[in-house]
């Protein structure tokens, strides 16, 4: 499926426009010929990029392409805004262009604070606006807008942990469990390095992802797991060692209860 200018754009004039999903449903695999920027703000769900799937949580920013494909799926309450807009056609500062991805993005996506979050919100209201109103102003306003959100966005990464408050650690602990999934650790060692409690820990995480840490950290391991199925020639039993499972009849068993399909079959 091929998502076009023209079925979100009011006019070809227009750069920037805005669809807010609240929710966001189910949405099957697809492609634009413009670029989006997608920012979450509540809820979870799974966001497959080019078959490389991915857990969405709140505070999550990411762009897509129009190289890209994807797909939302098992969303929960997902709430996020889509901005969506033509590179070609927005009059940005040159330095700002090192703001967008640059050809083909690497997809990671980042988690801003919730400070951050807060003035992006807001702004991403401002911006719903003026991008639905015909003027000529609007457009520049909407222009205008982009720049700031797009700035905020960047300067919004999470902080450092001294500074950090309760749920913004806990997105910090999501991220360093999707660098760290390789190794073995239990939540305690996690929760003391982040400077939290176990009990905490395992609260804000079932708040934030509605997934235990256990189950969230298998998702992630068979995220990585899908992608190397699909994209290394490695074997089976390689790549339950390489995503951090022991085991690799446990590793098998594990991906058929979240996929209902076995790892051979599924590659
Ligand atoms: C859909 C979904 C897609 C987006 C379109 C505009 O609900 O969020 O990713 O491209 O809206
Ligand atoms: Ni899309």
């Amino acid at each position: 499926m091929k998502l076009n200018v023209n079925d979100f754009f009011s006019n070809t004039e227009r750069a920037i426009t805005t669809e807010l999903r609240t929710p966001q449903d189910n949405f099957p695999e697809h492609s634009h010929d413009f670029q989006e920027l997608i920012i979450v703000s509540q809820g979870s769900g799974t966001h497959v990029i080019n078959d490389i799937p991915d857990s969405l949580e709140q505070n999550h920013v990411c762009f897509i392409s129009p190289q890209d494909r994807h797909l939302f799926e098992n969303v929960d309450n997902l709430y996020l805004s889509n901005i969506l807009f033509r590179k070609d056609a927005l009059s940005l500062p040159a330095g700002l262009n090192d703001y967008l991805p640059q050809g083909y993005s690497d997809h990671k996506g980042w988690h801003i604070s919730n400070q951050a979050m807060q003035k992006v919100s807001h702004l991403i209201q401002t911006l719903d606006t003026e991008v639905h109103q015909p003027q000529r102003d609007s457009e520049w306003m909407a222009q205008a807008l982009f720049q700031q959100l797009i700035v905020e966005l960047h300067r919004g990464k999470l902080a450092p942990l001294e500074h950090a408050s309760m749920d913004d650690k806990t997105l910090q602990v999501l991220d360093w469990i999707k660098a760290n999934y390789h190794q073995e650790f239990t939540i305690g060692e996690v929760a003391d390095q982040f400077q939290l409690s176990s009990r905490t820990l395992s609260r804000k995480i079932k708040q934030i992802t509605h997934q235990s840490f256990n189950n969230y950290l298998h998702q992630v391991r068979i995220n990585q797991a899908m992608q190397l199925l699909q994209y290394s020639d490695l074997s089976v039993t390689d790549i339950a060692f390489k995503v951090g499972y022991s085991d690799s009849n446990y590793f098998s068993t594990k991906f058929k209860k979240l996929m209902n399909k076995s790892p051979s079959e599924f590659r």
